[in-house]
């Protein structure tokens, strides 16, 4: 907004003076008060007040404000300059011998703002206090380990073996807990998920609270982000919630260094002033953390609001410039805009301008951020602090575009940043970069660790196990194990609703079931579930719902146990995650089912689906209405054949694509001992279709193969002398597969084997781990992967057919004995019936039939002229185009 011109000053003193009385005698509460009122009259009588979300471009917590910090400054500074010492050191000791990379800037312009939490406002986790959480800001992980090694908790070694972690006991380039999962909670290096997982992070801590499960009781969720991250949709795009959720156990720290890898942020405008709106209109706690002490008697004597002025004139890509200049290049171009402001500054030095610091680095403003960050109720809060990438790094880096990579620093910089924090490190040890430690005995060491202690410990610790629940055993489902009866149809994703709900009723698992959904739990037949668990509410139902009469009605409530996210897969997801990993943050371990159209999974939220694995998730994940042709009229934006593929490369997610009930009781029973009884640190995945059809009962001695990925489903003859096939099938294609047997048998004569491949990634996994054992010990016998010891005695060639792409199928080529030949559904899918779209992607039993005689007129078994027939009578037209480019 262009500034509006001041008519008449004298006017604007008295409103002003008035106001000032007001705030005098009456306090901010009335001045706020008054000004409403006078905007509301101002609105009333049709004057037209543009709403702006903005203040000015200063401190919003005013000088006489500030809470003052308890702590040693002194003391503080030289623990701080030895962190920031130590985090340069040690990228750039790997980068002497190595080209390992790392990063300098980030942390040097967040020092103080990562200093002040440990020293004062972080809690670990003790008898009176279950822990803050501190989403850590990626980049700035050398800051972080820095910190760890002067308080004593990593070794030198590991400090030299950063992002060295091959040989043991390095230390990770980011956080990451599958790497360091005594240390790292929280992967946010992916721009943008920290800031959304935050978020969740602090809702799930506010679910389990009202739910009995965990004490929320001044716990906070600390998110550090950079500004340039602020750009990602995923960083901004939750944050209607978290003031919708007044989330006030939730704190943003943004930190402002106006840089991002190439340049300024917003070098034409203010990212603070940018965010704060931002954050602000969605109801946000702003508190604008700008200039640093230094400038107070500056700002005191700026009467006229001049110096306020040029404050807000100047944009980030001149606050950039200024600070990698020198004092006489700020009062040149900075204060010599206005000979008032000149004038302001003619009895102090270049090197006192030069001093005016950032609020950001100023550990009186940042505490007293902090601490009206942690006692604000009723919404989050965000701390835009205004810093200077690489600070501290002079010629090197200091506020330069180059900044972000710099990996190396001459002697004459290094000797400026040690002059810089007095650091004592004589000359000719300088080019070393030797790392700085504190005696056992040293006040800075006692310092350390008092305030720590104070706090509960050292923060970065992760906890790897919750106690262990008991969870049901197979015979538990029964009911689901037997055969359902011709007449009785139903789908898999029927089935998993009926031991969802065997499972919430499970005594002493029952409460720790996290179903979420998003958009829409009735396509998956979950409505009734709403009345009988109730979806959660931080404020209960305000409202009659419109179903009210019926049984089954939209019920919210306090206590309620699903979470329902609305059309919102990627917070569905962070939920997930957060639930998923409450054993680690809560101590207590929870089991969420996210069920989802499989389609809006790994490929709409594929990143998080990766985060999760790093971060060692435990729980369930449901692709609900899957498969190419079985989701059958949805289209090509919904017809998912890819998921599995996906999923496979997550290396700790277990997949799965069931055809039948009792193989969805075996897996989810199974990921029920893995996850919670055995505390596995692996996910699952399983695809679960929306086509009804009668479940048999479970086949003797299944439950291994199943879980192993392939069982015998049906056997021919083991006597008969006819052409034999090995047919494999997954999910609703296996009954395509039963047809195709069925047809080979009465039209040409061909016996054949059915196989239920419940899992194509699980079986390569495991071959692959047999046949690298094997490469590696050749002189020992040989050892034999699941689908070898399946199908090495098998007669005759294997078809194998998915709902998937050819490759979901074609992975285990490698480890079947003999002829191999896939069906699957490559292509963008379409809007059709189920039987067409089988018919168009190939995979139906004519096909599967088709595939069968070509293999066996390969092997010699049947004239190919008898293919040639098939073909024909089946109707197919052999040179219609391939689907995949349809
Ligand atoms: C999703 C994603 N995209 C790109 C990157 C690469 N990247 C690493 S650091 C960085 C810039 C960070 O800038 P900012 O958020 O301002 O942090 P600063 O280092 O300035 O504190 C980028 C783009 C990433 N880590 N994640
Ligand atoms: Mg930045």
């Amino acid at each position: 907004m262009e500034p509006i011109p001041d008519i008449d000053p004298q006017e604007t003193q008295d409103w002003l003076e008035a106001l000032e009385s007001v705030l005098e005698n009456e306090g901010a509460e009335r001045a706020h008060f008054l000004l409403e009122k006078l905007v509301e009259k101002a609105r009333r009588s049709g004057a037209y007040l543009p709403y702006s979300a903005n203040t000015a471009y200063i401190n919003t917590i005013p000088t006489g404000k500030e809470q003052r910090s308890p702590g040693d400054h002194k003391i503080e500074h030289r623990i701080r300059s030895y962190v920031r010492w130590n985090a340069m050191a040690m990228v750039l000791r790997a980068n002497r011998d190595t080209n390992v990379g790392g990063h300098i800037a980030t942390f040097a312009s967040a020092a103080t703002l990562y200093d002040v939490g440990y020293n004062h406002f972080w809690h670990a986790p003790d008898e009176n206090h279950d822990g803050d959480l501190i989403y850590t800001q990626g980049h700035s992980a050398p800051g972080i380990y820095a910190y760890a090694y002067l308080f004593g908790e990593l070794t030198e070694e590991q400090l030299n073996n950063f992002r060295q972690e091959v040989g043991g006991n390095g230390l990770s380039s980011y956080p990451h807990p599958w790497l360091m999962p005594g240390f790292w909670q929280f992967p946010t290096v992916s721009m943008g998920l920290g800031p959304l997982m935050a978020i969740y992070q602090a809702r799930f801590m506010k679910y389990l609270d009202s739910r009995g499960m965990a004490n929320a009781e001044g716990r906070k969720v600390w998110a550090f982000m950079g500004d340039g991250e602020m750009d990602e949709p995923e960083s901004l795009g939750a944050i209607s919630l978290a003031s919708r959720e007044n989330l006030d156990n939730l704190i943003f720290v943004i930190n402002c260094n106006l840089q991002r890898l190439d340049g300024p942020v917003r070098g034409n405008s203010k990212i603070i002033q940018e965010l704060e709106s931002d954050f602000r209109g969605s109801g946000w706690n702003v508190i604008k953390v700008i200039w640093g002490s230094y400038w107070d008697p500056l700002l005191a004597k700026d009467t006229k609001g001049l110096l306020q002025r040029r404050m807000m004139e100047c944009v980030d890509g001149e606050y950039q410039t200024i600070k990698a200049r020198d004092g006489a290049y700020v009062r040149k171009h900075f204060f010599g805009k206005y000979p008032e402001l000149l004038e302001m500054v003619a009895n102090m030095s270049d090197d006192d301008i030069w001093r005016l610091n950032r609020g950001g680095h100023d550990p009186y403003k940042v505490y007293a951020a902090y601490a009206e960050a942690i006692q604000h109720k009723g919404q989050p809060t965000v701390i835009l602090a205004k810093t200077i990438k690489g600070y501290g790094m002079g010629e090197s880096g200091e506020a330069q575009n180059i900044t972000h990579q710099q990996k190396k620093m001459g002697t004459t910089s290094l000797k400026a940043f040690r002059d810089r924090f007095g650091l004592p490190i004589p000359d000719d040890k300088i080019d070393d970069v030797p790392y700085l430690t504190l005696d056992k005995d040293s006040p800075e060491y006692a310092y350390m660790h008092a305030r720590r202690q104070a706090l509960g410990g050292f923060l970065h610790r992760r906890r790897q196990k919750a106690e262990t629940l008991q969870v049901p055993l197979l015979a538990d489902f029964e009911t689901l194990l037997k055969a359902s009866g011709e007449g009785h149809k139903s789908s898999t994703t029927m089935a998993f609703v009926r031991i969802l709900n065997i499972l919430v009723k499970d005594k002493v698992i029952g409460k720790h079931i996290v179903p979420i959904v998003a958009d829409e739990s009735r396509t998956f037949g979950m409505e009734g579930m709403f009345r009988q668990l109730g979806i959660w509410s931080s404020v209960g139902q305000l409202y009659t719902p419109q179903d009210a009469e019926q049984l089954m009605y939209y019920k919210e409530d306090k206590h309620g146990q699903i979470l329902q996210e609305g059309i919102n897969e990627a917070g569905a997801m962070s939920s997930w995650i957060a639930a998923a990993t409450a054993y680690s943050t809560h101590g207590v371990q929870m089991i969420p089912f996210y069920i989802y159209y499989s389609m809006f999974g790994f490929q709409r939220v594929g990143d998080l689906a990766w985060a999760a694995g790093d971060m060692r998730c435990r729980g369930f994940l449901l692709g609900g209405t899957a498969g190419r042709t079985t989701l059958n009229g949805e289209g090509l934006q919904h017809e998912d054949g890819h998921s599995h593929v996906t999923a496979s490369t997550i290396p700790n997610c277990v997949s799965y694509d069931p055809t039948f009930a009792y193989e969805l009781v075996v897996i989810i029973q199974d990921g029920l001992r893995r996850m919670v009884q055995e505390q596995e640190d692996v996910y699952y995945y399983i695809t679960v279709m929306n086509e009804n059809y009668s479940h048999p009962e479970m086949p003797k001695d299944a439950a291994q193969g199943i879980l192993k990925g392939m069982y015998l489903f049906s056997e021919s003859s083991k006597r008969s002398k006819k052409p034999r096939v090995q047919l494999l099938g997954s999910g609703t294609i296996l009954h395509e597969v039963i047809a195709a047997a069925d047809l080979l048998k009465k039209e040409f004569n061909v016996d054949a084997d059915i196989w239920s491949v419940t899992s194509f990634n699980e079986l390569r996994r495991e071959a692959l781990s047999i046949s690298r054992w094997n490469m590696l010990h050749p002189g020992e016998t040989a050892r034999l992967s699941h689908v070898e010891i399946c199908l090495k005695s098998r007669i005759g060639p294997v078809i194998a057919a998915t709902d998937y792409m050819k490759i979901y199928a074609d992975q285990i080529r490698e480890f079947v004995p003999g002829r191999y030949c896939v069906l699957g559904t490559d292509g963008f899918g379409r809007s059709d019936t189920r039987e067409k779209l089988r018919q168009f992607f190939e995979v139906d039993r004519y096909y599967i039939a088709i595939a069968a005689l070509k293999s066996l007129a390969e092997e010699g078994e049947i004239p190919v002229k008898q293919v040639v027939q098939a073909i024909k009578k089946f109707d197919i037209d052999p040179d219609r185009p391939d689907p995949v480019f349809l």
